[in-house]
C-alpha cells in the first residue's frame, strides 16, 4: 500500500432480499470482505464495514407476485433471514441495514434531486416494451429472449447472464413477458439518463490510468466497457416498487434499483455515524473498498463512480477487488433452481462449524477464476487440514503442558539451532500474511496462517519433548515454550479468518487480547502463567454428514429435471394408413425378470390371447421385475423378431418418456381381452 490513508471504508455488495444468502455470495463478497476488515480491526486502524439488503428491483416483486403477497412481505422476509444468519458466521458489520429504511429513501432521493437540478441527467422519450393484458412497462427481468450477442434464449431484458452482456430490454430477440408469457408491444415513456458518454474520459484516466493495480478481471472488464464506448443509462423505471423519482410529472416512476442501491452504502454509513459519516465518503485519506462479485463490476467501477463524479463531493473508490464466481459440485449456483448450499441451512445443520465453512471458501475462493464447492472437498480440507494440522498441534502443544507442567507455561532456556531454524521460517509471517491480505490474495493469505501451524507440527515431531522428558526436562521446558509461542502466533494470524477458533484459542491460552504487531514473536506468553484446558478446536466430519449433504443435492438435481421438463417438438405429419401398418395390441404379463449379463433388459412372458409371446424391454432401471406381473400392457406385435442378450423378442412394449429420460409402461385403463387390438 504505497498511499497512507487514515481510514477505511469497506462495503459489501448489498444482496437482493429475494433470497437467502448462499455460499457463492459468501465466497465472492462477505467472507474476503470480512477478512480484510477484522485485519484491519486487529492492526488497530480506523476500519468500518458497511452491508445492508438490496430491497428494491424487479427480482422482488416477481417474487412477490409468483407468491401473491406484497413485496414488503418478501423483503421483510428474506432481509431478516440474511441479516441473522451473517451474523452467525460471524460477518461482523458495522451496520447491516435496508433499502427500505427512510434514512436509504430520503439519502437516494435527495441524490437523484441534486443531479436533477445540476442538470446532469438526460430526459428522453423512448419506446419500451409494454404487456398489454398486464398493463406495465416490461422494465429488466420483466422481460426474457434471446440475446442478440451469443443467442442465449433466456437472456433477460437488463442482463444475458450467458456472456454477461448488458442490454436493454428491447435489445432482445423475441421478447417475452415473465408476467403473462404475452409477447409485448413498444410503447413511448420518458425517463431520465445518465450521460455515461460525457464522464467517459475521467472514468477512463481514473482507472485505465491511475488503478493499473486493480485486479486483472476487473482491470480487463472496465477496459473492454471503455474501448466498446459508454452510452447513456435510464436511471429511472416504470414500476410501482421502488423510490418514486422525486420530479414532478413522474408518476408511477421510481429509481432504477442499481441507481440506488450503490446510495445504500452512503445512507447504511449514515445509519452508523450520523455526525461523522462524511470523513468516511468525503475525505481523500479515506481508502473506500467495494467488495463485490464479477457480475456487480460495471456498476461499482463506472456507474456508482459517475454518479459520484456527477455529484461531485465524493470519494472514489480506491480498489474494488470483484470475485469471480463459485459453482456448487460443478453447476453453476441458482437461487430459482435451489441449486445452492444455503448459509442459514449450513448454520442448523453443521451447528459450532462456522469457521470450517470460512476456511473453506477462503481456500477454495474464487479469486481470479470461478471454482468449485464440493462437500468432499469441504471434508478433505476439514479433516486433513483444520483437524490434522491445525486442531493437532494445538491439541500437543497444550495437552503437554498439561502432562509435563501442571498447565503452567514453562520459561525458554539457550536455543539450539533446531529451535532457531524453526522460528527463522515465520519470523516474516507478519509482513507476507499481511500484504497478502493487502493485495486482496486471501488464499495466500490463509496458507500463510496454516503454515504456521505445519511449522508448530514439525518442530514438536523434530524435537521430540516426550522422548527427553525423562532425561533432559530443561530441554522440554524450552521446547514447550516455543510450541506455545507458535500456538499464540496462530491465535493471532487466525483471528481475521476463523474468528470463532481463534477465540477459542486465546482462551485456552489465558490471552485476553492480541495484538497483531506481535505475530511472528516468540514473546507473546508470559512464563509462569497458566494456560486452560485444551478443548478441541475441530473434529472429524464422518463420511454419513457429507453423504446425507450429497443426498439433498441429488434430490434437487432430479426435482429440476422433472419442473424443467418440455415436451418434444411433434413429429413430421404421417397418415392414417401409415398408423394403420402397426398392429398394436393388448396382453397380460404372466412372468417377468431380468435378462442375465444386463442391467438394462426385462424378459416379458405375455399371454396374448394368441398363444403367448416373448418380448424383451430395455426398462429395467425404472421397474423391478415383479411389479408387472399380472399388468396389461400394450405392444407392438408385429416388428420381426430379433435376438437381446441371447433372447428371442416378439415385439415391443409401449412405455412413455417422462422428465429425466424416466420410463413408464403404457396399458388400457380397464382390464380388456389378451390380444384385443389398440387403434
Ligand atoms: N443486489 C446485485 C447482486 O446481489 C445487487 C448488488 C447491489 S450492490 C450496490 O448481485
Ligand atoms: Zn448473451
Amino acid at each position: 500500500m504505497e498511499k497512507k490513508f487514515k481510514r477505511t471504508l469497506v462495503t459489501t455488495a448489498l444482496p437482493y432480499a429475494n433470497g437467502p444468502v448462499h455460499i457463492g455470495h459468501l465466497a465472492g463478497v462477505y467472507v474476503p470482505a470480512d477478512i480484510y476488515t477484522r485485519y484491519l480491526r486487529l492492526r488497530g486502524e480506523d476500519v468500518i464495514m458497511i452491508g445492508g439488503s438490496d430491497e428494491h428491483g424487479v427480482p422482488i416483486t416477481i417474487k412477490a407476485q409468483k407468491e401473491g403477497v406484497t413485496p414488503q412481505d418478501i423483503v421483510d422476509r428474506y432481509h431478516n433471514i440474511i441479516k441473522n444468519s451473517m451474523e452467525g458466521l460471524g460477518i461482523s458489520f458495522d451496520v447491516y441495514s435496508r433499502t427500505t429504511s427512510d434514512m436509504h429513501h430520503k439519502t437516494a432521493s435527495d441524490f437523484f434531486r441534486k443531479l436533477y437540478d445540476k442538470g446532469e441527467f438526460i430526459e428522453k422519450t423512448s419506446v419500451q416494451l409494454y404487456d398489454e393484458k398486464a398493463d406495465q412497462y416490461l422494465a429488466d427481468r420483466y422481460v426474457t429472449g434471446t440475446c442478440p450477442k451469443c443467442g442465449n434464449e433466456h437472456a433477460y431484458g437488463d442482463q444475458c447472464e450467458a456472456c454477461g452482456t448488458s442490454l436493454n430490454a428491447t435489445d432482445l430477440i423475441n421478447p417475452v413477458s415473465a408476467i403473462t408469457g404475452n409477447t409485448p408491444v413498444l410503447k413511448e415513456t420518458k425517463h431520465w439518463y445518465m450521460p455515461l458518454d460525457k464522464w467517459e474520459p475521467k472514468l477512463r484516466e481514473w482507472i485505465l490510468e491511475q488503478h493499473k493495480e486493480w485486479k486483472p478481471n476487473v482491470y480487463g472488464q472496465c477496459k473492454s466497457w471503455l474501448d466498446d464506448h459508454l452510452q447513456p443509462r435510464a436511471v429511472t423505471r416504470d414500476l410501482n416498487w421502488g423510490i418514486p423519482v422525486p420530479v414532478e410529472g413522474a408518476d408511477g416512476k421510481v429509481l432504477y434499483v442499481w441507481f440506488d442501491a450503490p446510495i445504500g452504502y452512503i445512507s447504511n454509513t449514515k445509519e452508523l455515524l450520523p455526525d461523522t459519516w462524511e470523513t468516511y465518503w468525503k475525505d481523500p485519506e479515506t481508502r473506500i473498498i467495494h467488495f463485490i462479485g464479477k457480475d456487480n463490476i460495471v456498476f461499482h467501477c463506472l456507474i456508482f463512480p459517475a454518479m459520484l463524479m456527477a455529484e461531485g463531493s465524493y470519494q472514489l473508490p480506491e480498489n474494488v477487488p470483484a470475485n469471480e464466481f463459485l459453482n456448487l459440485e460443478g453447476d453453476k449456483i441458482s437461487t430459482s433452481r435451489n441449486w445452492a448450499v444455503w448459509l442459514h441451512e449450513y448454520l442448523e445443520d453443521f451447528p459450532g462449524k462456522q469457521d470450517v465453512l470460512r476456511y473453506v471458501l477462503t481456500a477454495n475462493a474464487p479469486e481470479s477464476k470461478d471454482n468449485d464447492f464440493t462437500w468432499r472437498d469441504f471434508q478433505a480440507r476439514n479433516n486433513n487440514e483444520l483437524v490434522a494440522i491445525l486442531g493437532n498441534f494445538v491439541n500437543r502443544a497444550l495437552v503437554l503442558t498439561h502432562k509435563y507442567f501442571d498447565g503452567v507455561i514453562p520459561a525458554a532456556h539457550e536455543l539450539l539451532d533446531i529451535d532457531r531454524e524453526a522460528l527463522a521460517e515465520f519470523k516474516n509471517v507478519k509482513e507476507t500474511l499481511g500484504a497478502n491480505i493487502e493485495n486482496f490474495k486471501f488464499r495466500e493469505a490463509l496458507k500463510d496462517a496454516m503454515n504456521l501451524a505445519r511449522i508448530g507440527n514439525k518442530y514438536l515431531a523434530d524435537t521430540e519433548p516426550w522422548k527427553l522428558a525423562k532425561t533432559d526436562m530443561e530441554r522440554v521446558e524450552t521446547i514447550m515454550n516455543i510450541a506455545l509461542q507458535i500456538c499464540a502466533n496462530l491465535a493471532i494470524a487466525f483471528e481475521p479468518f476463523l474468528p470463532f477458533s481463534a477465540a477459542k484459542l486465546r482462551d485456552m491460552l489465558g490471552l485476553d487480547t492480541v495484538d497483531w504487531n506481535k505475530l511472528g514473536e516468540i514473546d507473546i506468553l508470559a512464563a509462569g502463567k497458566a494456560v486452560n484446558k485444551p478443548e478441541l478446536l475441530f473434529e472429524k466430519i464422518e463420511d454419513s454428514v457429507i453423504e446425507a449433504q450429497m443426498q439433498r443435492l441429488e434430490r434437487i438435481k432430479q426435482e429440476n429435471i422433472i419442473n424443467n421438463f418440455k415436451p418434444k417438438a411433434v413429429a413430421p405429419a404421417v397418415t392414417i394408413d401409415d398408423f394403420a401398418k402397426l398392429d398394436i395390441r393388448v396382453g397380460t404379463v404372466l412372468e417377468c425378470s431380468k435378462v442375465k449379463k444386463s442391467d438394462k433388459l426385462l424378459e416379458f412372458k405375455i399371454e396374448d390371447g394368441m398363444g403367448g409371446r416373448t418380448i424383451v424391454s430395455g426398462i429395467a432401471k425404472w421397474y423391478q421385475p415383479e411389479e408387472l406381473v399380472g399388468k396389461q400392457v400394450c405392444f407392438i406385435a408385429n416388428f420381426p423378431p430379433r435376438k437381446l442378450k441371447g433372447v428371442e423378442s416378439q415385439g415391443m412394449i409401449l412405455s412413455a418418456e417422462d422428465a429425466g429420460g424416466r420410463l413408464v409402461v403404457i396399458g388400457p385403463t380397464g382390464p380388456v381381452k389378451p390380444g384385443a387390438s389398440v387403434g
